[in-house]
């Protein structure tokens, strides 16, 4: 009895020690993310975190920093280039004017639907991991937003109701998309739009229900058009150095992570995209499909824009669009 009462107490001791050696070896890792802390990507973010916890087994302990708060959006991407931080998200396209091949899912209608987006996603993927490679990063999950659509604090029929309008745009394409229909963009990062638009630097925007719902654009537009030009992806990455540091064993650990929470982000994207419309519809505001003259010409903006990313991107976006449409 004593003996055994010795030797629970030994293993006791020695199952200790494994915890604290594990602590003492857990490599800290900060996560910047640039979208509230409600949203669902931010959501998303933690349950990565909680489940890379897990399966490292406590060997490394991400903390998630959202709403631009450790750095902002547009920082993100330098900061783990250059290493500040080991991981983060961001919104990919933001990059399309660094590497138009980033900006493969704001290819306008292209890819409309959550099953679209996804097979777009596949069909692109090897050749934006060799353009991120070339950046030093690898990505490790991707999530959509819902589609997107066009917020005014007026009712638009045409592009005659948008002449000299300020837009927040949020890249490059966005802002030919304004430009295009004789509106002025100013890029603003999502944590600034509230702002933004309660002092007139910008009175329309495009974007999902989800953004417009995280900053109350109630409070200032009356408008929403439902376009679903595109399901635009944000994507956690590590810097490449920190991420071909880690052992295999523990590579295989985040990658599980991430591939679990890259499929429960989609489903959570997909399952709230309505409830954001009824959100903008209960706080007000009018929810409506674009109408047929403003979407003709948005269709045409859309082609316009797409010839230009395949002149941008040559061989390689050609080939995601053909493997896209093979599939
Ligand atoms: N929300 C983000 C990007 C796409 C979206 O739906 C934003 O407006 O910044």
């Amino acid at each position: 009895m004593k003996a055994l009462k010795k030797m629970t107490t030994l293993a006791m001791g020695i199952a200790a020690l494994a915890v604290s050696a594990q602590t003492a070896s857990a490599e800290k890792w900060d996560m910047p993310m640039a979208y509230a802390a409600t949203n669902f990507h931010s959501e998303m973010g933690v349950v990565f975190a909680d489940k890379v916890r897990e399966y490292t087994n406590g060997g490394i302990d991400i903390t998630v920093h959202p709403g631009g708060s450790l750095f902002k959006g547009g920082e993100i991407k330098r900061a783990i280039q250059t290493g500040q931080a080991p991981i983060g998200e961001r919104f990919m396209s933001a990059h399309a004017n660094e590497a138009p091949l980033l900006g493969w899912d704001n290819v306008p209608f292209l890819a409309t639907t959550y099953e679209e987006n996804d097979k777009l996603w596949a069909a692109a993927k090897d050749k934006v991991n060799a353009q991120l490679s070339d950046l030093n990063l690898v990505a490790l999950y991707t999530c959509p937003w819902p589609g997107q659509g066009f917020y005014f604090n007026k009712a638009v029929a045409s592009s005659k109701d948008t002449q000299g309008v300020k837009f927040r745009s949020y890249n490059s394409a966005t802002a030919t998309f304004a430009e295009e229909l004789g509106m002025v963009p100013v890029q603003v990062e999502a944590a600034e739009l509230s702002q933004a638009l309660a002092t007139g630097v910008a009175e329309a925007f495009i974007s999902s229900g989800s953004t417009g719902y995280d900053r109350k654009v109630w409070e200032h537009l009356t408008h929403y058009y439902k376009v679903n030009a595109w399901l635009p992806r944000n994507y956690v990455m590590v810097n490449k150095g920190v991420w071909e540091g880690l052992s295999g064993d523990t590579k295989a650990a985040l990658q599980k992570a991430a591939d679990e929470t890259a499929a429960a982000c989609a489903a959570k994207s997909a399952d709230l995209a309505n409830w954001y419309f009824e959100q903008l519809s209960a706080n007000g505001m009018s929810v409506e499909d674009a109408g047929p003259e403003f979407l003709a010409e948005l269709q045409a903006i859309g082609a316009k824009m797409t010839a230009s990313w395949l002149a941008d991107t040559g061989a390689d976006g050609q080939a995601i669009i053909d493997a896209y449409k093979a599939n």
